[in-house]
């Protein structure tokens, strides 16, 4: 690291800073959003530093302590919460605050999603404000916990990436108006479940690793932690798969905290999010917990996809 060339870096973009001007373009906000925002940021912090059970439940305590907030759906809770109504204000916020646990004893990343919504008016909060296509999403956003601390955002006007420095405490804008390459060489996706996928998902992987096209053939990385997994489709380009299969016709993603805020993000980033059926940010859920297939990542590798989706369809009528 250049000490002598950091301690003149007095121009640093934090996140707060960030979020500040983004506000500003906005000269009717009263700056609930942001308030609720730097709390989020807060909560990253705290797990950050102490990936465990203390620092989970701090995620949702500060989030529902912000104010401005009406309800919370988190992973870790059957019930949407409701904010008492002395600290209700108007965002709805849908939360998995330790995505990827399973991964937690062997070190590998894990991270907490986010997604934000505006309720839907200002009348009593029913689950139905939190039951909106993922397009109606304000923001959305992923702090990933691994060898360093990296925590993507959008407020929908493209995505920026902020590393955490320790030495400052403060995520530092370090990956500016992040895009996703048009297309991949990495697909990604479970393969032991192979043997009870669906059509078209065997067949685009079958693509993936015998091409008839003469390109080469993709190469395949899965952790196994949503987090982890759609960082590297990001920033690398390809293509992330949830499908659903025999054992379980819906996948087993969240819609609300795991497939709208990464399809939120890959959109904003340049590229697709797809069900299997339709695009993933047109979905309604019906219930909080809902799960949906999902496939994800690069403008083009999607959209080859989609087409073995469709073609499958069509022979069916
Ligand atoms: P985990 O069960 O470890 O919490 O939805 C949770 C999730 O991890 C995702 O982070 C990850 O992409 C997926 O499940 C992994 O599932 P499989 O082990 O079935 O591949």
């Amino acid at each position: 690291m250049d000490h002598e060339a950091d301690a003149h870096r007095t121009d640093l973009m934090t996140i707060t800073r960030f979020v500040l001007n983004e506000q500003s373009k906005h000269p009717e906000s009263r700056g609930d959003f942001s308030i609720l925002l730097s709390h989020i940021v807060l909560g990253c912090k705290f797990v950050c530093s102490a990936v465990n059970k203390a620092g989970l439940a701090k995620l949702i305590g500060l989030a529902g302590e912000t104010n401005v907030q009406c309800i919370l759906v988190s992973e870790e809770d059957e019930e949407a919460i409701f904010v008492e109504p002395s600290k209700r204000g108007k965002y709805c916020v849908v939360f998995d605050p330790l995505d990827g646990s399973s991964n937690i004893d062997c070190g590998v990343s894990i991270g907490t999603i986010f997604g934000i919504y505006m309720m839907k008016d200002s009348h009593e909060p029913t689950l139905d404000d939190v039951l909106q296509p993922g397009n109606n999403m304000l923001a959305a956003g992923y702090c990933m916990y691994g060898s360093s601390c990296t925590l993507v955002l959008s407020t929908g006007s493209g995505v920026n990436g902020f590393t955490l420095d320790p030495s400052l405490g403060e995520f530092i804008l370090t990956h500016p108006d992040i895009k996703i390459p048009k297309k991949g060489k990495i697909y990604s996706v479970n393969e032991g479940n192979a043997k009870n996928w669906d059509g078209p998902t065997a067949k685009y992987v079958e693509k993936c690793k015998f091409p008839k096209d003469g390109s080469s053939p993709k190469s395949l990385r899965y952790i196994g932690s949503m987090v982890a997994d759609v960082h590297r489709t990001l920033l690398y380009g390809g293509i992330f798969m949830y499908p659903r299969d025999k054992k379980s016709p819906n996948g087993k993603l969240r819609v609300l905290y795991e497939v709208f805020p990464m399809s939120f993000l890959m959109e904003q980033a340049g590229g697709q999010s797809f069900t299997g059926k339709q695009r993933a940010l047109d979905l309604v859920p019906k219930k909080i917990h809902e799960r949906s297939p999902i496939f994800l990542g690069s403008y083009d590798d999607v959209e080859e996809i989609k087409a073995l989706f469709y073609a499958a369809e069509e022979k069916k009528e």
